[in-house]
């Protein structure tokens, strides 16, 4: 056994900790390996661990006392660790029992309480959405998912609000900043609505198409009891030879059966949007009070709950620049969007959209 003192440390950086921490570990080792008798285990305890020249008690005035504040954490921690290893060594060369302070360190009260684990459970947002989503999927159509962060092209121009078109005011949009030296069509923003992605569908593969588009939106909207800056929707896009305002009507009655009941009646209105033409909003029966009228209704015995319309002309020729085959005098196809947020209020009777993201489990443990 070499009687070589500690040297002091270049500094207290983690690499010079590290490199220190990790000779002297392999030199207590060594020596461990090395032990044959109890007697040579006493030997490496007084070396080791002895109170007055032990090599801990000389790392410890070496490096510990004249150290920075800042690095003693560090230091401390290392020495500790170093410390645990020597002792367990030391344990293995004298063969001897743990002690009973160190067994009752690791002993556990196995008459306290277990630690309860949380079983997590689908957001009621996710899970409207994905019942909706499902209503479609049965009827053959499928699934699209696309980019938040979209551009004018996609979001407005493509969807027939031309630049300077007051119906871009109505989406309150939040735009990326830094984007003035770039063409209009190409500055990027936060998607108003879903709608993008089934315009890159159809750029991407010829009619028929039977798609929704699940997804998270964003207006810059002033946040109340209903509305929120950020929101959901689910679009829908239906496109093939011959398809009529029948097909949307019919698809929009299965639709909103499934959702809230076969006895829900459902009736279009004339609306507008820059996408379609003709353009309807769709109410249903109120689901409180079966179409009799109440508070939930205004009285009136229906709820306005989405939006739709045969897809505008243009919005196919903006396709066909990609896909000659969306040739409106040829194909023709219906549109739909609905708010996941509203349905979602109206299912399990929530009055504030703010619940939905406030992250309060006093909220979302109800959905389990
Ligand atoms: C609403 C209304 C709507 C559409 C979305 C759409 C998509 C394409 C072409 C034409 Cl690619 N239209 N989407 C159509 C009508 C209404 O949403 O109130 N959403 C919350």
């Amino acid at each position: 056994m070499t009687n070589d003192a500690i040297s002091n440390l270049p500094d207290y950086s983690d690499a010079a900790l590290d490199q220190a921490f990790s000779s002297l570990e392999s030199q207590v080792r060594e020596e461990a390996a090395a032990l044959s008798s109890s007697e040579s285990a006493e030997t490496f305890r007084l070396r080791w661990l002895g109170r007055k020249q032990g090599r801990l008690n000389e790392v410890s005035a070496r490096w510990l006392k004249g150290a920075p504040p800042e690095a003693k954490k560090a230091l401390g921690q290392r020495f500790n660790a170093f410390k645990a290893v020597v002792e367990a060594l030391l344990d293995e060369a004298s063969g001897s029992e743990p002690s009973d302070a160190a067994l009752a360190a690791e002993a556990i009260d196995i008459t306290l309480p277990g630690t309860r684990r949380l079983t997590g459970s689908e957001h009621p947002i996710t899970r409207t959405m994905n019942e909706i989503v499902q209503v479609f999927t049965a009827l053959g159509y499928s699934v699209g998912v696309g980019p938040e962060v979209e551009t004018d092209y996609y979001n407005f121009e493509s969807m027939n609000f031309p630049p300077g078109h007051p119906a871009r005011d109505t989406q309150d949009t939040l735009v990326i900043a830094g984007q003035e030296r770039r063409p209009l069509r190409e500055r990027l923003l936060l998607r108003t609505h879903t709608s993008p992605v089934q315009m890159r569908t159809m750029e991407q593969q010829p009619p028929p198409v039977r798609i929704v588009i699940p997804g998270k939106v964003h207006r810059n909207d002033a946040q109340d009891a209903t509305h929120s800056p950020i929101f959901h929707q689910v679009e829908g896009l239906c496109v093939d030879t011959n398809i009529t305002f029948s097909d949307l009507k019919g698809t929009l009655d299965h639709a909103m059966k499934a959702l809230f009941g076969s006895s829900v009646k459902t009736r279009f209105f004339p609306s507008f949007f820059p996408f379609t033409e003709p353009s309807a909003d769709v109410q249903i029966s109120c689901i409180f009070c079966a179409g009799k009228g109440c508070r939930k209704c205004k009285q009136s015995g229906w709820i306005e709950l989405l939006g739709c319309g045969m897809v505008d002309p243009a919005v196919f020729a903006f396709a066909a620049e990609k896909q000659p085959a969306y040739d409106p005098k040829k194909i023709s196809g219906f549109a739909f969007g609905m708010g996941v947020e509203r349905i979602a209020m109206m299912k399990y009777g929530v009055s504030e959209i703010g619940q939905f993201f406030a992250g309060d489990m006093r909220f979302l443990g109800q959905f389990v």
